[in-house]
């Protein structure tokens, strides 16, 4: 007896002290957040969305990337929660959004990127706020590109937010041009049945549907339906976490237009996007019964 109590003492040391690592940093985060936006630490990684009919770069997503000093790179999915707390967030989509948008101008000029657009992640709560609009457009005109070259990808309680605020707000962006797509699509909150009221352009299919696809009669149904409905709602649909030809193969009998994942590209900086997303990319639609 006197040993279970031990070790149930134990134990509660240990999670006390997982929880007091985990608030610590946490903590430390947020304060080397602060420096590293004040020092421009915050970089930007693009992965292509590629048009699976024509092979095309159809997109690049920027992903904010934060490399510490110490620490090393920091996990977008780590960093990004702690940014939305710490009221950090507009301050990280400033940086990436700027930065990228000047990417996205000398990419442009390339040949294999002459039509591609760039797609910015946004939370659901940002795109509602109504002071959004006005200073992405006042930052897309001082780029140099156009709103039509933007898509902006929601993520979050879609569905959760004030449902006229946030129409309102998609509309004054589309009405500029830019697109806006629902970001992992299938995840969290969803109600089919407002997806429609909502004047969408395109919606992603999340990670975690297409992951199951190769072996997963459940999840390849899931994936088929979801096709289905983006078509039938006149909806592009994007298929997100394509690592292996065979997912490919499988989205786009479905009827899957877009495709992004580590088979085409991961992440990568502008300079490496320049001289190698094209080469992976043919490779990998040659290697489909697409081409
Ligand atoms: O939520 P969103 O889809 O924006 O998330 C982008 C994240 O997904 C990035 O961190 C990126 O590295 C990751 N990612 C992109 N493509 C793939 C893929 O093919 N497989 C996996 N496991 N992760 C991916
Ligand atoms: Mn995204």
């Amino acid at each position: 007896m006197y040993e279970a109590k031990n070790a149930g003492g134990n134990r509660f040391a240990l999670h006390d002290r997982k929880l007091s690592e985990g608030l610590h940093r946490r903590i430390l985060l947020e304060r080397k957040l602060v420096h590293a936006l004040a020092d421009d630490k915050i970089s930007v990684a693009y992965q292509p969305i590629v048009d699976l009919n024509d092979g095309g770069v159809h997109a690049v997503e920027a992903l904010a990337c934060w490399h510490d000093d110490e620490l090393g790179p920091i996990p977008a999915d780590e960093f990004i929660p702690i940014a939305e707390a710490a009221g950090l967030i507009s301050a990280v989509s400033v940086s990436a959004f700027q930065q990228s948008m000047r990417g996205l101008c000398q990419l442009r000029q390339e040949p294999g990127y002459l039509d591609t657009r760039l797609s910015l992640n946004l939370s659901v709560r940002q795109l509602a706020n109504e002071a959004l609009a006005p200073g992405l457009i006042k930052m897309i005109h001082e780029a140099g590109i156009l709103p039509e070259h933007i898509e902006f990808e929601a993520t979050g309680g879609f569905f959760q937010t004030d449902e006229d605020t946030l129409i309102d707000q998609i509309r004054k962006l589309r009405d500029t041009g830019a697109r806006i797509s629902v970001d992992d699509f299938g995840t969290g909150y969803s109600s089919l049945s407002r997806l429609k009221k909502y004047p969408l352009d395109a919606l992603k299919i999340d990670r975690s549907f297409v992951s199951g696809i190769d072996h997963d009669e459940a999840q390849r149904r899931l994936c088929a339906v979801i096709v289905e409905l983006g078509n039938a709602l006149n909806i592009l649909v994007v298929g997100e976490g394509i690592e292996i030809n065979i997912k490919l193969n499988i989205l786009s009998d479905y009827g899957c237009s877009f495709g992004q994942g580590y088979l085409f590209s991961r992440p990568l900086p502008l300079s490496d996007l320049l001289n190698q997303g094209q080469l992976n990319i043919a490779k990998a639609l040659r290697r489909t019964h697409l081409h």
